[in-house]
């Protein structure tokens, strides 16, 4: 197992949409994993391929409370086949835009099918935070973030803010 890199906004991978994954083979589940750890050290509640610059439509996820045991999910070329027309609200973060947090709206609930860590179909009835945290994730596979969701001058803000850090960071 290892930890990767996360990717930090503006970085133009964040902004590629991602390829399907072709094989749930050894190498994808060694991903996976270390998709997991990765996720589990940052701490963070979800993680798309893109932010390890992995460019493939995969995702994990754990939204079990502190309280609970740990519940890892992965989710391999995950497509949303239905969303409810009833929508809520989150304040959400992202690893790849780190200290910044702004609520934004979605769909309450949503369908996903999608391959699990042994390949086989699956679907699953989402609401409440799976169902928000699915879709910011599923949003990474198309290069889109939390922050397209405000406006241009919300967002050109938190992202010459970011731009400054990582300047600093390589100076
Ligand atoms: O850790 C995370 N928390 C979170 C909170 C509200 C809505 C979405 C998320 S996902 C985020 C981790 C992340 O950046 N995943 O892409
Ligand atoms: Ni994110």
């Amino acid at each position: 197992m290892a930890i990767l890199p996360i990717l930090v906004a503006p970085d133009p991978r964040l902004k590629t949409k991602a390829k399907p994954v072709e094989a749930v083979d050894e190498d994808l589940r060694r991903l996976i994993d270390d998709m997991l750890e990765t996720m589990y050290d940052a701490p963070g509640i979800g993680l798309a391929a893109p932010q390890v610059g992995v460019l493939l439509r995969l995702l994990v996820l754990d939204v079990a409370g502190k309280d609970e045991p740990p519940a890892p999910m992965a989710f391999v070329n995950p497509e949303i086949v239905w969303e409810s027309e009833e929508m809520s609200v989150y304040e959400e973060g992202c690893l790849s835009i780190p200290s910044h947090y702004a609520e934004v709206e979605r769909p309450a609930q949503v369908k996903v099918r999608y391959l699990d860590r042994d390949g086989q179909k699956q679907e699953v009835l989402a609401d409440g935070l799976l169902a928000t945290c699915l879709q910011h994730e599923i949003d990474h596979l198309d290069g889109k973030l939390f922050i397209d969701y405000l406006s241009s001058l919300k967002r050109n803000m938190i992202l010459r803010k970011l731009k400054k850090e990582t300047t600093r960071e390589t100076a």
